[in-house]
């Protein structure tokens, strides 16, 4: 029985490869939008928390502020998006709103604006010349408006959530493409569980039908449940989200965190946090930037760990990206190319337990050929296998980064990595994980090593990875 039904699949097969038809593995649950996927592979883009509390040294501004106050004496954009880019950034997204209410474009909706202040004489527009810059450099542009609006007099009243939807309108109406539309669930007590989100997503969408949604419940991506920039060690990109919403109503920060191995949508994590202490500027902070050390360690548990890395940068009183901040930056990207230069495995040879037919489409090989659309799988049957790794020579390895192909779907959850030890002369377990995803880097001590093994346990379908890094 077993013999007729290999020959059958054989000779099916056989039929589907003389026919040009290739048989593909079946994605496994929710999967990304083609917007969710090149928005992962972004990787690492600039929070910018502009506004009066730029100039005021406050977080949180009550909307009473003076608009004089709102006052940068050089504003360069230009400045901003170049440093972004420098510093391997794909993008920039702005505090158009915060929670004062003050609006850096000058919207109609509110009178707590640009317009209002004497900056340029009230004919000044941040998000104008910050999306024109965007675009000069070739990164994307993308907005943060806050629900909360401590100036307006209609927030709190029914009113509010048509006056806010018109403000989104304004902002995804004006400045061409937005890449993302960030939701922040901070809220008034007067509004609690009263905002539209089902009104706000579709305005955006209706002008912006390729925008990632931020918020805690996503739909385009979701808060990583802390503002430290780490994901959890486990962090699938799925959750359920029916009938939780963002803010108060949000889920747990846990679940956020690792999202959920049985979760219905496809939401990916994105990890915020700040390279000064605060969101926003303060002459206070302007020696407080987080080490690079530091700034890696948060680049391993979010880009590391499946997640997107959504880094502040607050431009100071003068309306520019400081020297200091600047320059962190910069020897934070030259500390990621040194850590990422030297691929072993570019020049390794790469073997698996199995292959899925037919093996010039599927071959091992295609992990390391540096392609995101080609990949190694098993057949169907297949939840437990292994991809080895043999080095040109001996080195001492510390690190790996492997990649799921996840137009199919998330669908690793145990994996473990050896290394030949050479010294010992044994094979050593170097690392262990859960989840993968779009892209996890595990980290070990060093082991000197000619060989190494990655072994996929019993995923609940045939694992599709579509590359390995070993440093
Ligand atoms: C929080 C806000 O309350 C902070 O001010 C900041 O904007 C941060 C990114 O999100 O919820």
């Amino acid at each position: 029985m077993i013999k007729i039904t290999s020959v059958l699949c054989l000779s099916i097969t056989l039929i589907c490869v003389a026919c040009g038809q290739v048989s593909v593995p079946e994605p496994y649950g929710p999967v990304p939008s083609s917007q969710q996927l090149e928005w992962q592979k972004m990787e690492y883009y600039m929070f910018v928390h502009f506004g009066p509390n730029t100039f005021t040294d406050k977080e949180w501004g009550d909307g009473s502020e003076n608009p004089d106050v709102f006052n940068p004496s050089s504003l360069d954009c230009r400045q901003w998006a170049a440093t972004a880019k420098a510093a391997g950034m794909k993008g920039i997204i702005i505090t158009a709103k915060h929670h004062d209410g003050f609006c850096l474009w000058p919207s109609l909706t509110s009178t707590h604006t640009v317009k209002e202040s004497s900056w340029r004489e009230g004919k000044g527009d941040v998000l104008k010349e910050l999306s024109q810059a965007c675009s000069e450099y070739g990164i994307h542009f993308g907005v943060y408006l806050s629900p909360w609006d401590r100036n307006h007099p209609a927030y709190g009243t029914p009113e509010y959530n048509k006056i806010f939807v018109q403000a989104l309108a304004e902002v995804h109406t004006s400045y061409g493409p937005v890449f993302e539309q960030w939701f922040d669930g901070a809220c008034g007590e007067e509004m609690e569980f009263a905002y539209d989100w089902e009104l706000f997503n579709q305005t955006v969408f209706s002008h912006h039908p390729d925008a990632i949604i931020f918020s805690d419940t996503g739909p385009g991506c979701r808060w990583i449940g802390n503002e430290q920039g780490v994901a959890g060690e486990t962090n699938w990109s799925r959750m359920t989200t029916d009938g939780f919403t963002p803010g108060k109503g949000a889920p747990a920060t846990e679940i956020l965190n690792t999202g959920q191995a049985d979760g219905k949508y496809w939401i990916p994590g994105e990890a915020d946090v700040s390279i000064r202490p605060g969101w926003f500027y303060s002459p206070a902070t302007d020696s407080e930037q987080k080490t690079v050390e530091s700034l890696m360690e948060i680049y391993y548990s979010s880009v590391g760990r499946n997640a997107n890395l959504l880094l502040n940068v607050p431009p100071d009183r003068e309306g520019r990206i400081h020297k200091a901040d600047s320059l962190r930056l910069m020897e934070f990207r030259q500390a990621r190319e040194r850590a990422f230069s030297n691929n072993l495995a570019r020049e390794a040879r790469i073997h698996a337990s199995s292959v899925r037919e037919p093996e010039r489409i599927y071959a091992p090989k295609r992990i390391l050929d540096g392609k995101y659309d080609t990949y190694w799988t098993t057949d169907d049957s297949t939840s437990s296998a292994s991809i080895l790794l043999v080095l040109r020579r001996p080195k001492p390895v510390q690190m790996l980064l492997i990649q799921e192909y996840i137009p199919l779907g998330q669908r690793i959850n145990h994996v473990h990595v050896e290394c030949y030890d050479i010294q010992a002369g044994a094979w050593v377990q170097t690392a262990e994980a859960t989840t993968i995803g779009y892209k996890r880097i595990l980290r070990f001590p060093a082991v000197h090593t000619d060989s190494v093994r990655i072994n996929v346990c019993a995923t609940p379908v045939n694992p599709v990875i579509n590359n390995v890094e070993i440093y």
